[in-house]
């Protein structure tokens, strides 16, 4: 027991004198290793009475555990006291001016949302915005979502754990909860977009679980098709920046709206670029409707009094097609370079009348 005693107190003392990492894994090997004091203690009992076996077998069993929990214990200290050295030596004076050549710039997503913007804004649109943690009600029963419909399942929505009121929260899959607030708490005539960060279980070449969206809705006595194809055709016209767009609907089907229909614009794609406003070729580029009945009442506007229209477009795609960007997964890719590249200057907000970009 004396002798156990004697190594007890000698490999604590050890453990306790290592500096470092590599030192503490020294004096382990040295005593839990393979040809360890302690393992070699354990190699020992088979030669023991069974007697002596159990009461040497328990202490030496302890004696290891003791020294393993020790080692256990001051791995944690050094390590943190490494994390803290690195932390202490790392530290950025986050006051300083950048250098020049890593100057920052916009990302074209926030400049082509921007852009979006100015040219809504211009046409007589506010901008409505809302929580991205959103509830079920907002984010699908209030928009004709059926209880069974396919984007309410889990591999499409990043939902919460459920709380203890039997209710569970969602990162919004659209902004068009945002669109259901402003009707609940405002009366007609309404007029306005809802930009944001939007969110779906959604990730490959032409996926990413968080994208951008710009979504509008017009709520109003007599609101028609036809209003809603001037809005865009104008919107569309100014955000390409060229005289005339040709436009087609092509029937489509959202829970939303009735009838509901995707834009596409005519473009040429024969020169490996794409160009709008001339060409044979269609390009698909958001999607709209006239609000469905159920929605107005579900936010407790009255169908027979009041119609309106809607639509919604991925921002990241338009700013992709506009500004010739090939590759979705550059965008997260936080490359400096490739910021630099495609880039806009912070002091140049869109602005319809001065140019967009
Ligand atoms: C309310 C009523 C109707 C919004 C609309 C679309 C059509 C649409 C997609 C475009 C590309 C989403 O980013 S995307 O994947 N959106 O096609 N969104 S109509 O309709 C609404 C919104 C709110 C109360």
């Amino acid at each position: 027991m004396t002798d156990l005693n004697t190594l007890e107190a000698d490999v604590l003392a050890q453990v306790a004198a290592a500096s470092d990492l590599q030192a503490l894994d020294a004096v382990r090997v040295a005593a839990v290793g393979k040809t360890g004091s302690i393992s070699g203690l354990l190699k020992t009992l088979g030669a023991m009475s069974p007697e002596e076996r159990k009461t040497q077998g328990a202490a030496i069993n302890a004696l290891r555990d003791k020294v393993a929990e020790a080692i256990s214990a001051k791995k944690a200290a050094l390590e943190a006291a490494e994390l803290d050295a690195r932390l202490a030596s790392e530290t950025l004076d986050l006051s300083l001016p950048a250098p020049y050549r890593r100057k920052g710039s916009v990302h074209p997503t926030m400049q082509t949302m921007d852009e979006i913007v100015a040219v809504f804004a211009e046409m007589g649109f506010a901008v409505a915005e809302g929580p991205d943690i959103e509830d079920d009600f907002h984010n699908f029963t209030a928009l004709n979502f059926p209880e069974k419909h396919p984007a309410r399942e889990m591999h499409d929505t990043f939902f919460f754990n459920t709380k203890e009121s039997g209710e569970r929260m969602l990162l919004r899959t659209h902004t068009s909860p945002v669109q259901v607030r402003t009707m609940v708490s405002q009366q007609p005539p309404i007029r306005i977009i809802a930009p944001g960060r939007t969110y779906r279980v959604d990730n490959d070449a032409t996926h990413t679980p968080v994208f951008h969206q710009v979504e509008g809705l017009v709520i109003d006595r007599g609101i028609h098709m036809g209003h809603l194809k001037w809005t865009l055709e104008t919107f569309l016209a100014r955000f390409f920046e060229t005289d005339a767009v040709t436009t087609q609907f092509r029937p489509h089907h959202f829970p939303f709206t009735e009838p509901s229909a995707e834009m596409d614009v005519q473009c040429d794609r024969s020169g490996g670029e794409i160009k709008i406003g001339q060409g044979t070729s269609w390009l698909e580029i958001l999607g709209c409707g006239m609000v469905h009945p159920n929605v107005l009442r579900a936010c407790g506007i009255d169908p027979d009094e009041y119609q309106g229209f809607a639509f919604g477009m991925g921002v990241d795609r338009l700013g992709m097609l506009k500004y010739g960007m090939p590759d979705l997964r550059d965008m997260w890719s936080s490359d400096v370079r490739w910021l630099s590249h495609y880039g806009f200057s912070a002091f140049a907000a869109p602005n319809p009348a001065s140019g967009l970009s």
